[in-house]
């Protein structure tokens, strides 16, 4: 037993430290070895989860601490042998009192930030462009109406298709460009079932619902590649359509959107129709 206690007080240190610095180990924009906490973030919104999230867990770190604490305390001091004759009291106003009213507290603490933050979640600022994605099994399509008529599927890149630094399962053969520091407004829908476009360092997480237009928005303030995931069990390629946002300088995207405009040109009238594709991604490359 002692030595179950030596061992496991420095281990709990060393979740703790892990846990408290989730920072060094947290990736930007994919993910991480040893990640431990959420990855590092990219807009203001994720600014504002990662800070609530690392105040939760204080509270929550405190709260238990309180409930183990207390717990070995009437163990220890409580037991048959060390306190042969219990107290036959049954209430006390004052401590009932107090463990009403604290945790109300604790609670409308937590939901002042998490309401504000919800808001801004949801309350989407005057945005400087549009990308409309279409969840499809198990691919994405993006489309930019305000920038032409064009619209592009992204798909998994196979292993042998990886060129250095890209990383597995990640990685896709048509990225998302978007401008950096501006506020970009993202209309998410679905052609076949059920999806979800989620970008964790960039705070968002939406439902791509068939029939059904929702909306999120990101601004992203440092330039770079963020890769998501697909977030709702789709069928059995759910894992292998990533999502790949490429965030680059003004200059860069508006010569990305020439170039996309001749690449991805629609050759059919706009008649496009989402075609679930059958099979593997490998069957479905174009
Ligand atoms: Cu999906």
């Amino acid at each position: 037993m002692r030595t179950v206690f030596r061992l496991s007080a420095p281990a709990a240190l060393f979740a703790a430290c892990i846990m408290f610095s989730g920072v060094a180990f947290a990736g930007l924009g994919q993910p991480s070895p040893w990640q431990f906490g959420l990855q590092q973030s990219a807009t203001p919104l994720m600014d504002d989860l990662r800070w609530f999230h690392d105040f939760l867990l204080w509270i929550i770190s405190g709260i238990s601490l309180l409930v183990l604490v207390v717990l070995v305390y009437v163990m220890v001091r409580f037991n048959a042998r060390a306190h042969p004759t219990p107290s036959r009291i049954t209430h006390n106003t004052a401590i009932e009192v107090i463990w009403t009213v604290v945790p109300v507290l604790i609670l409308v603490v937590i939901a002042i930030p998490s309401f504000r933050i919800l808001f801004h979640q949801v309350n989407i600022p005057p945005s400087d462009l549009t990308i409309k994605v279409t969840g499809k099994q198990w691919f994405w399509s993006y489309a930019y109406p305000d920038n032409g008529k064009f619209e592009f599927d992204s798909l998994l890149l196979q292993d042998k298709e990886l060129k250095p630094g890209q990383p597995r399962l990640l990685s896709v053969d048509n990225e998302v460009v978007v401008p950096v520091n501006k506020t970009v407004r993202v209309q998410v829908t679905a052609a076949d079932v059920i999806h979800s476009f989620a970008v964790p360092s960039f705070g968002i997480k939406m439902d791509a619902v068939p029939g059904r237009l929702n909306e999120t928005w990101f601004n992203a303030t440092k330039e770079g590649v963020y890769y998501g995931q697909c977030s709702e069990l789709c069928g059995k390629d759910h894992a292998f359509m990533p999502i790949a946002v490429r965030v680059v300088s003004e200059q860069e995207f508006a010569n990305w959107i020439e170039q996309a405009k001749k690449k991805f040109a629609r050759h059919d009238g706009g008649q496009r129709t989402a075609v679930a594709a059958g099979g593997s991604p490998a069957a479905v490359q174009h």
